[in-house]
């Protein structure tokens, strides 16, 4: 198969911040990402509360916005053929009980608490990524995003 190269937002967590950020800065690069972006930040409640704006109706969107915001977060640009596809199953599931037991190897089942504070974060498809990449970093897009005529923010 050919895929081309294609962007994805990742982030790493606040609860993985001290301990595994060294470490999974370093898978990334082993896995073939190109780093294209990356800014290390500590997210206000407005920010944390639009980046997960597709959660804002959930029972745990509260907490969700909390741990986000309680201390610095590293955000990536990564670069990749499948880039989307590749970081989620470099993540893993959400739960890391799930995750150790169908991806052992994943950065969630290694090193995730639990449900919630699960180290890493990815956008879900191309048009999350496209979207909160333009969150986060700004006006910096693809030519062909820039051509595709959706004049918004
Ligand atoms: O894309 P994911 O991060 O794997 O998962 P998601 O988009 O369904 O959920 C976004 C984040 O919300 C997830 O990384 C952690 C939190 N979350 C998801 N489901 C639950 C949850 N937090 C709690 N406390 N309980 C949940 O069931």
């Amino acid at each position: 198969f050919f895929f081309p190269k294609q962007r994805t937002l990742a982030v790493i967590k606040p609860d993985a911040m001290e301990e595994h950020k060294e470490k999974i800065l370093e898978e990334i690069h082993a896995s073939g990402f190109s780093v294209t972006q990356l800014k290390e930040t500590v997210l206000s409640r407005e920010v944390a509360e639009e980046f997960y704006k597709e959660h804002r109706e959930k029972p745990f969107f509260g907490q969700l916005v909390e741990f986000m915001c309680r201390g610095p977060c590293m955000m990536l640009l990564l670069t990749k053929e499948n880039a989307v596809e590749e970081w989620r199953a470099m993540m893993g599931p959400t739960d890391p009980d799930q995750a150790k037991e169908t991806s052992p190897n994943s950065l969630r089942a290694r090193f995730a608490c639990d449900i919630l504070h699960n180290s890493v974060h990815g956008a879900s498809n191309e048009q999350h990524a496209a979207e909160k990449i333009r969150f986060i970093f700004g006006e910096i897009c693809t030519e062909a995003e820039a051509n595709s005529g959706d004049g918004q923010s």
